[in-house]
């Protein structure tokens, strides 16, 4: 190994050395990290062609004449400024005025974020995202942020993809140096399901802006205001863009549902604005609103505050394209809609439709169709690489409004159902989804609230527990920890608060939390665990990984073992990366600027005696044989 370190050394190559060059060039013996990084990713890619993903396996397969997805040609060569320039230049709150003024419908691209979230389980890879990153930079400069990271995408990379969460939102920012970056912030609960004390959740923001957050959408999952202004102040701090944001529920126009009236949502807004916002949010996460309603929510938005309002929304019941052009009449400032590809159902309404619907209008977008077509190309021949984690949902459904289930949780909380063996009783999942909406006060359902109410629907349908049953004061019934945690007041409190008959019976007696859960957390001792981190790791602990354990300890712990052990994976191919290789093909992975390894499968041995498969590569033209265990 000091061999070949010297041999390859720049210094030694250049013929720049001297005759101390040994002993003054320490890396020469730090025998690791370059050879083995090549050797790491031939282990996993030898594991995988082996043994398979253990994520795919059972899943229907892409076809096969799937191809690496090609990127669109760019436009120009330097990207034109954008609404980064605008923010650089003159600050948040000139955004917020520009946005105002403007005359056009402002469009987020949230195909990296929200999109396949909602449609693909979240499971689209960074190198995905960083390749189209270059063609939205150049071919789409007037859009006014791509969404591309929070929600449920930090959690993905770490525990699914094997990869750096961190990294990815650095790599888009450098790729797409002109449009916005936008994330979806969980207020308290961060990137998370729990509240997190106060100086993890400013630790994290600050982080975020660091490595290249724009615009932070934040939402409590309770709709509480009094528990997003840590967050929310956290933001305005960093000199970023601060989307107070309102959870849309119910329905304006229902007079059943008065506990979610237009002045419900007017009032909320005003609490944002006066919390700091420079944008008001409002984020229709299940796709409720409806075009008639909107005509009415929007402008009761408008007259109430001073802010532009930016509308989210998902086309799970199919109308989500009218609601946004109903929303555009009635002087909405910014939507978000997905790439035609990885939009409809679940997800965004179709971006493209969108622009074409307002051509020649006075809400004209002022996008270009053809980039969209050809952005959206590409992310149609991404999509076919990622067939094991589609949904299977075949269209969209008006069942939505008797759920409400927000679009990212509907295909999961479905696939979960599946795995209990309760495919077939669906239809009673969303049922008792609705009724223990009821029995919990008629609350927003949003990440974590959501996931609560989802735990408690499939515990009840798996038992053949109905709502009469659970509140029966005489009747033992087992609560999921999600549901005994919420009614203790961790999740905060919803308006009005938790009914007292449920909170009673759950608690079984014990006093539950009033006030914000985040005051009754001690600090974290950021430098200490960081420390301790290094130690227990035997590795470096930057700041961002520092927040990605305090997000999630164990996942962070688990993806820097497995780190440790298969390297950069994130640089291979998404078709190398889920199924491994066939003998005789040839792949590609930058696993730095500049510095590429070609990669081909010689072969495949037969399994030893000792259960282990000699897997034959060619590693930039050189043989190398790795030895993996046969696990199948
Ligand atoms: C996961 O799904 O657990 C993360 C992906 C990495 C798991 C690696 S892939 C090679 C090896 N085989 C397994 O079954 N697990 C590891
Ligand atoms: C998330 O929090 O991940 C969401 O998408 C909520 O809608
Ligand atoms: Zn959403």
């Amino acid at each position: 190994d000091f061999v070949i370190n010297l041999l390859k050394h720049p210094t030694f190559l250049n013929y720049q050395y001297t005759t101390k060059f040994i002993d003054e060039t320490e890396e020469l013996f730090d025998f690791r990290p370059r050879r083995d990084r090549a050797t790491r990713i031939l282990r996993y890619i030898a594991d995988i062609t082996v043994n398979g993903h253990p994520e795919t396996a059972g899943r229907p397969l892409p076809p096969a004449e799937a191809k690496p997805p090609k990127p669109p040609a760019l436009r120009v060569e330097t990207p034109p400024a954008g609404t980064l320039q605008l923010l650089e230049d003159k600050g948040a709150k000139a955004v917020a005025d520009w946005m105002k003024a403007q005359e056009r419908l402002l469009i987020t691209d949230t195909t990296m974020r929200d999109g396949h979230q909602s449609l693909l389980a979240t499971r689209m890879r960074s190198i995905d995202m960083i390749k189209a990153a270059p063609a939205y930079a150049a071919n789409l400069p007037e859009l006014f942020s791509v969404e591309c990271w929070g929600g449920a995408t930090f959690d993905v990379a770490y525990r699914f993809l094997q990869e750096c969460p961190w990294q990815r939102l650095r790599d888009i920012r450098a790729a797409m140096p002109n449009i916005m970056t936008q994330m979806l912030l969980r207020a308290s609960n961060g990137v998370g399901y729990t509240n997190y004390p106060d100086n993890v959740v400013q630790g994290f923001v600050a982080q975020a802006a660091d490595s290249g957050v724009d615009i932070f959408r934040v939402f409590d999952s309770l709709n509480w205001v009094e528990n997003m202004r840590v967050a929310m102040d956290a933001v305005v701090e960093t000199g970023k863009i601060c989307e107070g944001t309102i959870c849309y529920t119910g329905n304006v126009l229902d007079p059943d549902r008065a506990k979610y009236d237009v002045k419900y949502y007017v009032d909320m807004a005003k609490e944002l604005e006066k919390a700091g916002a420079h944008i008001l949010g409002l984020k229709d996460m299940a796709g409720l609103l409806k075009p008639a309603a909107a005509e009415v929510l929007i402008p009761a938005l408008k007259d109430a505050v001073d802010l532009p309002i930016h509308f989210h929304t998902h086309d799970t019941a199919g109308v989500a394209s009218g609601t946004i052009l109903a929303a555009a009449r009635a002087g909405v400032d910014a939507v978000d809609c997905a790439m035609d590809a990885l939009s409809g159902n679940t997800s965004q309404a179709t971006l493209g439709t969108v622009v074409e619907a307002l051509r020649h209008t006075d809400r004209d977008t002022g996008l270009d169709i053809a980039a969209i077509r050809e952005i959206s190309d590409y992310w149609e021949q991404v999509r076919t690489h990622y067939a094991a984690f589609e949904s299977g949902l075949q269209a969209p459904a008006s069942e939505v409004y008797l759920h409400e289930m927000p679009g990212g949780q509907f295909t999961n909380l479905k696939a979960q159902a599946r795995s209990m063996g309760l495919e077939e009783r669906w239809h009673e999942v969303a049922q008792t989804y609705a009724d223990v909406n009821q029995m919990f006060g008629d609350i927003v359902k949003v990440t974590p609230s959501s996931k609560v109410v989802g735990d408690m629907a499939l515990m009840m349908v798996s038992q053949g527990l109905t709502r009469d049953d659970v509140e029966d004061p005489g009747k033992e019934v087992a609560f999921p920890d999600s549901v005994i945690d919420m009614m203790r007041g961790n999740l905060g409190q919803p308006p009005g608060g938790f009914p007292a008959p449920i909170v009673a019976k759950v608690l079984k007696g014990d006093k539950p939390l009033t006030d914000r859960p985040g005051k009754h957390l001690a600090p974290v001792d950021l430098d200490q665990t960081r420390l301790d981190l290094e130690t227990q790791l035997d590795t470096p602990i930057d700041g961002e990984d520092l927040m990605g354990y305090l997000m999630y300890p164990k996942v962070f712990t688990d993806y820097t073992m497995r780190h440790k052990e298969y390297g950069p994976v994130r640089t291979l191919p998404t078709k190398t990366f889920f199924y491994g290789m066939e003998p005789g093909e040839e792949i590609e992975a930058e696993i730095d600027p500049g510095k590429t390894l070609v990669i081909q499968l010689q072969a495949v041995g037969e399994t030893t005696d000792d259960g282990e498969v000699k897997v034959f590569f060619e590693l930039n033209g050189q043989p190398r044989t790795i030895r993996v265990p046969n696990r199948k």
